[in-house]
Parts: C-alpha cells; sequence; structure tokens
C-alpha cells in the first residue's frame, strides 16, 4: 500500500483513489453453503485478484456463467501458454477441451512446474462439477466458444504456422480473444440484462477482444520472445528489421520505436467500436465488467508508446494507483469516453514527429476526440472533472499531496 502511495505521489486523484480503496468495507462473499462454488472463487482470486472482485459484482443471475466462462477460458490458456508440453500433446488437448468441460472428474497435471496456474488445472474436476451445473443455455455458448478457441489456438500452436500478416494477426486476436467477446455478449442477452442487439453486434464484440489482446501483445514483447512466442505480425516488424530479435539491439533503438509505434496504431484502430459496444451496454454491473478491462488498456497504451523499456524490461505495468482510480472513474460511458480522451491526448502529446507513424496517431486521437464530443457530448464535463483531479496534482498543489500522504501514513499507523 506505501509503495503505490509513493508511485501515484504526483497523482493525488490516485493516491485519493488507493485510500478510499483501501478504507472501503470489502464485499464478503459467502460460499461456505456450497463447497464447489467457494472452490470456484477461490481459484478465481488465484487467477486475477481486482478482476475477480469485478465478477463477483455481476448481478446473480450471470456471475456463475461468467466466472466458470473465465475459468475454463484460464485452463485451456494455461495449456496453450505452457512451451514445456509437447506439441503432438498439447493440440489434441486444445481441440478437444470442449468436450473435456463436460467430463466429471478430469484433472490435468501435465503443466511444467512454474505455469502460473498451474493449479486450476490439477482441480479443474471443481471448474467441470461447477460447469455441470449452469443452466443448458450458459454451457452451450462457453462450450461453442472454447471448440472455436481451441481449434484457432491449435491451427497457430501448429509447427511453421506464424502470425505473419496484419490479416493473420487480427485471425490468432479473434481466436484467443475477439471470440470471449462474442461468448460473452451472448451471455448477455441470454440472461435478458442486454439487448438481443448485443449478441447481434458481432463486430463490436470482437474489437473489445481485440482491442485488449493487442495491448497485452505489445506490452508483453520481450516475456514471449524470451518463451519463444512470437505474436507481432511480420507484416509490421519486417518493415523496420530483419529478424524479430533485432528489435532488442541498441543500435537498432529508432527502428524499435517506430515499429512500437506502428503496434499501438494498429491497436487503437478498435477504440471507435470499444466505445460504441460500451455504449449499448445497459446492464451496471456489466458496464464495470466490459469497462474496466478497456481502461486498463488503453492506460497501458498510453504507457507503451514511445517506451524503449518494453524491448528491455519484462512487465511493464501501470500504477496500482492508477489501476484503482480507472476502476473508480469506469461506471458510464460518459466517463469512460472522458478517460480515453485523456489517455488519448497524452499518446498524441508524446509523439515523435520524426515517427513516420505521427501523423496516423494523430489522426486516430483527433477521431477519438470526434467521436467522443459528437457521440458522448457528456463526456466534456467529465473530462473536466478529471482533469481538475489531475491536474491539482501536476500543477504543484503540493500541499495537497502532503496532506494526503500524512493522511495516508496516520492511516498506515492506525492499520499496522
Ligand atoms: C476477459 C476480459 C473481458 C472482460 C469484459 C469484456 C470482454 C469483452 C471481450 C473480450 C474480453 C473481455 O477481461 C479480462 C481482464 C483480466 O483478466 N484482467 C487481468 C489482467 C491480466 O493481464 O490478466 C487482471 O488481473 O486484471 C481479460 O484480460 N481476459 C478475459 C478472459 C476471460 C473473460 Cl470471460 C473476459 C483475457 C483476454 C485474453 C483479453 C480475453
Amino acid at each position: 500500500m506505501a509503495s503505490a502511495i509513493l508511485a501515484s505521489l504526483l497523482h493525488p486523484s490516485e493516491v485519493l483513489a488507493l485510500v478510499q480503496y483501501k478504507l472501503a468495507p470489502k464485499t464478503k462473499y459467502d460460499y461456505s453453503n456450497n463447497k464447489t462454488r467457494e472452490r470456484l472463487y477461490h481459484h478465481l482470486n488465484m487467477t486475477s485478484r481486482s478482476f475477480a472482485a469485478v465478477i463477483q459484482d455481476l448481478d446473480d443471475e450471470l456471475k456463475d456463467a461468467i466466472c466458470l466462462f473465465y475459468l475454463v477460458l484460464r485452463g485451456l490458456d494455461t495449456i496453450e501458454d505452457d512451451m514445456t508440453i509437447d506439441l503432438e500433446i498439447k493440440l489434441p488437448y486444445l481441440k478437444t477441451f470442449h468436450e473435456i468441460i463436460y467430463q466429471k472428474g478430469w484433472n490435468f497435471t501435465e503443466n511444467g512446474p512454474n505455469e502460473k496456474d498451474r493449479q486450476l488445472l490439477v482441480e479443474f474436476d471443481t471448474v467441470i462439477e461447477g460447469f455441470l451445473e449452469l443452466k443448458p443455455a450458459y454451457q452451450t455458448i462457453i462450450a461453442d466458444i472454447t471448440k472455436r478457441m481451441g481449434n484457432g489456438m491449435a491451427h497457430y500452436a501448429t509447427a511453421g504456422i506464424n502470425v505473419v500478416t496484419n490479416a493473420d494477426y487480427d485471425e490468432y486476436c479473434h481466436y484467443v480473444a475477439g471470440l470471449v467477446g462474442l461468448g460473452l455478449s451472448e451471455m448477455f442477452t441470454a440472461s435478458g440484462f442486454e439487448s438481443p442487439m448485443v449478441a447481434e453486434r458481432k463486430d463490436l464484440s470482437n474489437s473489445m477482444g481485440l482491442f485488449l489482446q493487442k495491448t497485452n501483445i505489445t506490452r508483453d514483447f520481450l516475456e514471449d520472445l524470451r518463451d519463444n512466442r512470437r505474436f507481432w505480425p511480420e507484416e509490421i516488424w519486417g518493415k523496420y528489421v530483419d529478424e524479430i530479435k533485432d528489435l532488442t539491439e541498441p543500435e537498432n533503438k529508432e527502428k524499435a520505436l517506430q515499429c512500437l509505434s506502428h503496434m499501438v496504431v494498429n491497436a487503437m484502430a478498435h477504440i471507435r467500436d470499444v466505445l460504441e459496444y460500451l455504449s449499448m451496454i445497459k446492464n451496471k454491473s456489466c458496464f464495470k465488467f466490459c469497462a474496466i478491462p478497456q481502461v486498463m488498456a488503453i492506460a497501458t497504451l498510453n504507457l507503451l508508446h514511445t517506451n524503449y523499456m518494453i524491448y528491455t524490461h519484462e512487465n511493464v505495468k501501470i500504477r496500482k494507483g492508477e489501476t484503482v482510480w480507472l476502476m473508480k472513474e469506469s461506471s458510464n460511458v460518459d466517463s469512460v469516453a472522458a478517460i480515453f480522451r485523456l489517455y488519448a491526448r497524452q499518446i498524441n502529446n508524446k509523439s515523435n514527429p520524426l515517427d513516420p507513424h505521427f501523423v496516423d496517431i494523430g489522426v486516430i486521437c483527433g477521431e477519438i476526440e470526434q467521436i467522443c464530443v459528437s457521440k458522448y457530448p457528456g463526456s466534456t464535463a467529465e473530462l473536466h472533472r478529471l482533469q481538475a483531479g489531475v491536474m491539482a496534482g501536476t500543477s504543484g498543489n503540493v500541499l495537497t499531496a502532503a496532506a494526503v500522504v500524512a493522511g495516508a501514513i496516520a492511516l498506515k499507523n492506525v492499520i499496522a
């Protein structure tokens, strides 16, 4: 907590959000009446603490279904990611995972020791038990998406198959993330919380996934390179270097930063669809569930843009204070549009005029302003409110920061 506050020292709106988050009474979810559910939400919290809370805030009708969807996909992802599993073992599991989720008692112990979610698969029989307790409508959606994703993953895991063209890049991201958007939209509609239109707009649902996945792939360049995974399309990096690993050579720094801008522009092309999708979502808990990963992604893209660290350091992440502030501020489409405008301006301001993508980025950031002002006019007042919070800090209202810090240290002593 203290380190999070220190990191956000120059951003009082983040320090405030952190203190409020710390003081906020944590919602206690009691699953003691159902051992399976208790184990499932334990696994969910193990896979991603911050996002697990957002899933648990969903209305009951959807909560378990989306929890199971998340855990089934995390299981499939953990097999796909594990480079210690031989292909002839891995491919059949990826292609039949949609049948495995119906096999009572099935577990998987062949992951390498370092796989983060290895335990989830060791106890996967619990996930299957929970899955089989879901309404058939949700089972069918999860099984259908798992089948298409597993086969798509198997295709790109096959020896000799690489992400070469931008079309390959979009196809791969569709298989591992776009399909998640399609599945969630079908669940939202099946639950009755959202209109059938949400499930119909497969293009927008797909873009929701592509924006997240492309941000992750751009962020995880070095980690993936180390694990011999390549997701950046050759059609992009091939314009800057001969071999993808040459991007990390110090003498190629300028070319590497131009390639990074190219990847950022490619990801930002999905923002228009993301905002249109979010404007369709009416249920408050579904909205936050959908909006939070998207605002995290634009904040991450802002952190990545012109940041050579992605070629030298793994695990480039936004500040804890920033994530808490983003979760606090993404409760309606106007504040979310305001957040996208805020980061689009920061991305545009930090762009290098000598970078060949300077104008492309300027155009996309300009379009984001236009879309938001025309379709989400309420975002302007929200933008001023957010900027007031942000500016308070930067214009050296150090007093505020000092007061907040003093308060935080006092708080720390109280808590300790
Ligand atoms: C997700 C997505 C997600 C949420 C809401 C709407 C979506 C629409 C389309 C596609 C995905 C959507 O959100 C999670 C967010 C998450 O897990 N964040 C982690 C960060 C991380 O790096 O793991 C956290 O700790 O905050 C997400 O990233 N994915 C996901 C997986 C399953 C489901 Cl049901 C929803 C993973 C991915 C690959 C982007 C689809």
